[in-house]
């Protein structure tokens, strides 16, 4: 008979540490890559709602200070920006494989789309909607970037980024007409998702794709995967989830020796993303760096000891 042990099992499943937690907002272009991943993994995860601007107590009680959008939970373990999130989820789920039919180029779209297109894609967007945003919204994204950020140069800022946006599509409709269905080949990568979820926002401010109609169709094969199942987590249970975890991935891969930061393991750091970074510095002991990786191990008040990881490209490390 199964309904007592279903519901157990049910219960211990939904508290599974091998389930990704993905705290989020469903306006963030970068967790919709995260989103659309999970959904072509046909993957189960659970789904944090943090708020959109600071602050975001909950967030930074398991991550020690980084504040931004999307974070990936799996027990007491947090990996920070979604080029690290991509790697993790291909390790959990690798069949079907996001990575292997161009290894290497996925990186190199994710970093050009990280560099510039996302930039241009958030000035055509927030320029377009600048009446809908509120002054709170505003001053937050200004105190991120450690600029003043007002309507009016939002608003002149679009004709140059709609101008910049079409040049950079124009790249990938002349790469995606009669080719094998997806930049990486005949599978997505995770190239592809990044590239997606950044034309998902300028469309969301109406960006006009007509001209560009195989880069249309690309599209609408990725918003098909949709978003895999997703269970709706509160942020206490989350940390609660951290705190009766143990970091894992201990040990490490062995961390490329001499370190060209002269940084020694077991050295308290500090670090913070180079782009939009202000105000979300995490200070933690060293225990894993190399020319892909940084991993720090805090001590939290709410979640226990947790480590929390983050990509080496564009991320500022220094001595605490
Ligand atoms: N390189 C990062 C960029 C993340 C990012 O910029 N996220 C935006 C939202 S799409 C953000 O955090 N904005 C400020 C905020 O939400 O606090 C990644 O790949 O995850």
């Amino acid at each position: 008979m199964l309904p007592t042990i279903h519901a157990t099992t049910f219960r211990k499943r939904r508290r599974n540490v091998s389930t990704p937690i993905l705290h989020h907002y469903p306006e963030s272009p970068y967790a919709e890559k995260i989103r659309t991943l999970l959904g072509y993994k046909g993957l189960r995860w659970h789904s944090v709602i943090v708020p959109r601007i600071a602050p975001k107590p909950d967030l930074v009680a398991l991550t020690g200070g980084y504040r931004k959008v999307p974070v990936l939970q799996l027990g007491a373990d947090l990996y920070c920006d979604t080029r690290l999130i991509a790697q993790e989820i291909e390790r959990l789920a690798p069949s079907p494989a996001a990575t292997t039919v161009s290894p290497g180029w996925n990186e190199v779209v994710e970093h050009w789309v990280d560099v510039n297109l996302f930039g241009q894609a958030v000035a055509y967007t927030l320029g377009a909607i600048v009446d809908h945003l509120d002054d709170a919204f505003l001053a937050d994204r200004a105190a991120l970037r450690g600029a003043p950020l007002d309507r009016a140069a939002l608003k002149a800022s679009v004709p140059m980024a709609a101008q910049a946006l079409a040049t950079q599509i124009a790249w990938i409709e002349r790469g995606l007409a009669g080719g094998p269905g997806f930049v990486n080949g005949v599978r997505p990568g995770s190239g592809d998702f990044t590239l997606y979820s950044t034309l998902w926002f300028a469309r969301n401010g109406r960006f006009d794709f007509s001209p560009f109609p195989a880069t249309q169709a690309w599209m609408e094969r990725l918003r098909a995967f949709g978003h895999g199942q997703r269970m709706d987590l509160g942020a206490d249970e989350a940390i609660a989830m951290a705190q009766a975890a143990t970091p894992a991935g201990l040990p490490l891969p062995t961390s490329d020796t001499p370190d060209p930061s002269g940084l020694p393991l077991g050295r308290t750091v500090s670090i913070r993303p180079e782009l939009l970074g202000h105000g979300t510095t995490v200070t933690g002991t060293l225990v894993h760096l190399d020319t892909q990786r940084v991993t720090l191990a805090l001590d939290t008040e709410r979640a226990g000891r947790v480590h929390v990881h983050f990509p080496r490209l564009g991320y500022r490390l220094q001595q605490a």
